[in-house]
């Protein structure tokens, strides 16, 4: 009994280190863990539908807001290279008036980039899904740029990633940031609410990637704003080190 306690702790223990938070904006050439709005801890959250999917569970306040270009970088930086697999997101929240002062409610959220989503490394024409993969796996940077057609103004971005090994209960790990974009375009992307992107029992989501392992995979969420100028800057200014592809390569 004793020892099976002991042995039930270890696994706890285990598991809880096994998993990460973005802890670090990745704004242009700065980064800054100050922008962010820090989790409480490593723990997932599993309710896709309720407030904490937006910026996590009652998140520390940021300490400032990063001005940055559209067209310049955006991520963030994980404190532990991702462990789970499964598809990573990165969204902008359009803030009505300044970022600190929002707390992400309402339609104002488009996806800038799903980052390999779904893909078996290296994608190959007539690959199976088995073993099913993402390249997001022991990554610790996820970066994408602003479209040079978002509008400038006050943003949450927020990065997520759903890690997909238990059927019905998937595990998003979530961090939001504050940005203003300067220098931005006449894009009106559509948007989204988050709670609301998701919907209930949505396959994306509710998969369990190794029982049985899927033929198939569609991400979460809205498909990505590319802006008029951001698809291909996009692509190309990623490297080995960051990421590469395309969101749904299948
Ligand atoms: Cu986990």
């Amino acid at each position: 009994m004793k020892f099976a306690t002991l042995l039930g702790l270890a696994l706890v223990a285990q598991t809880v280190s096994a998993h990460y938070i973005f802890n670090t904006l990745i704004a242009g050439s700065k980064t800054s863990s100050k922008a962010v709005r820090k989790p409480l801890n490593n723990s997932p959250v599993h309710d896709y539908t309720g407030s904490e999917i937006t910026c996590n569970l009652n998140p520390s306040k940021a300490q400032e807001t990063v001005t940055v270009n559209a067209g310049d970088t955006i991520g963030f930086k994980v404190d532990a290279a991702l462990y789970h697999k499964g598809p990573v997101a990165i969204y902008l929240g359009k803030a009505p008036g300044s970022a600190a002062n929002w707390n992400g409610s309402g339609k104002n959220w488009f996806k800038t980039r799903a980052l390999i989503c779904c893909a078996i490394s290296p994608p190959a024409a007539g690959s199976t899904f088995n073993p099913f993969s993402f390249s997001s796996q022991n990554k610790d940077k996820f970066k994408t740029t602003i479209p040079k057609s978002v509008p400038s103004g006050e943003y949450l971005v927020r990065i997520e990633q759903a890690g997909l090994h238990l059927t019905g209960t998937p595990e998003f790990f979530v961090s939001c940031a504050q940005i203003k974009v300067v220098n931005g375009g006449k894009g009106n992307p559509s948007k989204v609410s988050i709670p609301g992107y998701i919907p209930k029992n949505d396959p994306s989501v509710m998969v369990n990637i190794y029982d049985p392992v899927p033929t198939a995979y569609t991400c979460p969420g809205p498909s990505v704003y590319r802006g008029s100028a951001g698809l291909y800057s996009s692509i190309f200014s990623d490297n080995a080190q960051y990421w590469s592809g395309l969101d749904s390569l299948y």
